[in-house]
C-alpha cells in the first residue's frame, strides 16, 4: 500500500490489479444487462428495432440496438438506470475505501454521481481529449483533491480505448478551459505533452485511480465490443489543516452546494458509510430516482 501511495502523489494515477471480487462487477453488470432487455423490448415494440438482439452479449448487445435503433447520445444517459443496491455497495465497497484510505485518508465524501460509460465501437461521440477532471467540474475545484475511480467493467485495451495518462501532469497545476471549441473539452494553451504518455490496460476487478489535475484521455473504440466502464468520484472530507486556507473553503463550499442539488453525495468515517442506502436516494434530485429504467 505504501508504493500505491507514492505512485499516485508522483504520478498523478495509479492502476490497481485485482481490487474487487469479479462478483461485485458482475451483480452491476447483471442489472445493466437487465435494462438493455427492457429498452430492446420497448424498442422492439414500437418499431425502432426488428430484432431483440438476444444472442448477443454484454460487449455487443446495447450496440446492435443502438445501432439500429440510432440512438446518438445513448452513452450520456444511462446513470439513473443504475441507482440501486448494487451500485451503492460498490461505491461503498470495502477495498476501495482502504484504498482510498491510503490516498486520502478515511474520512471521504463521494460525490453522490457516477458514469456508466458505454464507450460504442468506432464511435467520435465517447472520445476524450486530453484534459484534466476540474476543467469539467469548474476552474473552483483546482483548489480540491477529487479522487476519480475507473472500474472496467470488460478488459480495457489500446485497442477499445482505454485510458491514457499524461505521467505527473498534475503537478503542473490548472490548465485554462477553452470556452468555444468543437471537441468535447479543450484546452486554453498547447498541453505540456513532454511528460510520458501511459496507456493503463486494465482487467475487470481491478481499479484504476486518478487526480482532477492529471491530464488524461481515450480515443476511439477499435474493437467491435463496447469499452463498458464506471468512473465514480471522491474527496477527503476536510483537508489537512495547513491546507485550509480561504481559496479551499470557497472551492469546499462551492462544490458541496453542486452536489447537494441533485447528486446525493455518500459520506464515509472510518470506512463505514454514514449514509445509508435509503438516505443516498431519498436526497437524489427527483428528475434522476430509479423506477425509469430503460428510458434510454
Ligand atoms: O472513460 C473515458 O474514456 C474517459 C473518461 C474521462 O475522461 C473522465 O472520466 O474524465
Amino acid at each position: 500500500m505504501e508504493n500505491l501511495a507514492n505512485n499516485y502523489r508522483n504520478d498523478g494515477f495509479v492502476h490497481v490489479t485485482g481490487a474487487l471480487p469479479k462478483n461485485v462487477i458482475s451483480s452491476l453488470t447483471d442489472l445493466i444487462e437487465l435494462n438493455i432487455d427492457k429498452l430492446a423490448h420497448r424498442l422492439y415494440a414500437d418499431n425502432r428495432i426488428s430484432e431483440l438482439y438476444s444472442e448477443f452479449d454484454f460487449g455487443r448487445r446495447f450496440y446492435m440496438i443502438a445501432t439500429e435503433a440510432n440512438l446518438h447520445n445513448a452513452f450520456l444517459r444511462w446513470d439513473a438506470e443504475l441507482v440501486s443496491e448494487q451500485l451503492y455497495d460498490l461505491i461503498t465497497h470495502q477495498h476501495i475505501l482502504k484504498i482510498l484510505g491510503e490516498l486520502i485518508g478515511d474520512r471521504v465524501v463521494h460525490n453522490g454521481d457516477f458514469h456508466l460509460r458505454p464507450k460504442m465501437p468506432n464511435s467520435e461521440l465517447t472520445v476524450f481529449p486530453w484534459h484534466q477532471d476540474s476543467q469539467f467540474y469548474g476552474e473552483l475545484t483546482k483548489f480540491l483533491h477529487i479522487v476519480t475511480v475507473h472500474i472496467p467493467l470488460v478488459d480495457t485495451c489500446r485497442q477499445n480505448g482505454c485510458l491514457k495518462f499524461l505521467r505527473s501532469s498534475h503537478l503542473n497545476g490548472y490548465v485554462q478551459r477553452k470556452e468555444n471549441t468543437k471537441l468535447l473539452v479543450e484546452s486554453e494553451v498547447e498541453i505540456d505533452t513532454s511528460c510520458s504518455e501511459v496507456s493503463v490496460e486494465a482487467k475487470i476487478g481491478d481499479v484504476v485511480l486518478f487526480h482532477n489535475l492529471t491530464f488524461h484521455s481515450s480515443e476511439v473504440n477499435l474493437s467491435d465490443s463496447i469499452r463498458w466502464t464506471l468512473d465514480l468520484r471522491y474527496r477527503p472530507k476536510t483537508l489537512p489543516e495547513p491546507l485550509l486556507n480561504h481559496e479551499v473553503l470557497k472551492a469546499e463550499e462551492w462544490f458541496d452546494s453542486r452536489m447537494k442539488k441533485g447528486w446525493g453525495p455518500i459520506e464515509i468515517e472510518g470506512f463505514n458509510p454514514i449514509t445509508s442506502f435509503d438516505n443516498w436516494v431519498e436526497s437524489r434530485n427527483n428528475d434522476i430516482l430509479p423506477g425509469r429504467a430503460g428510458k434510454i
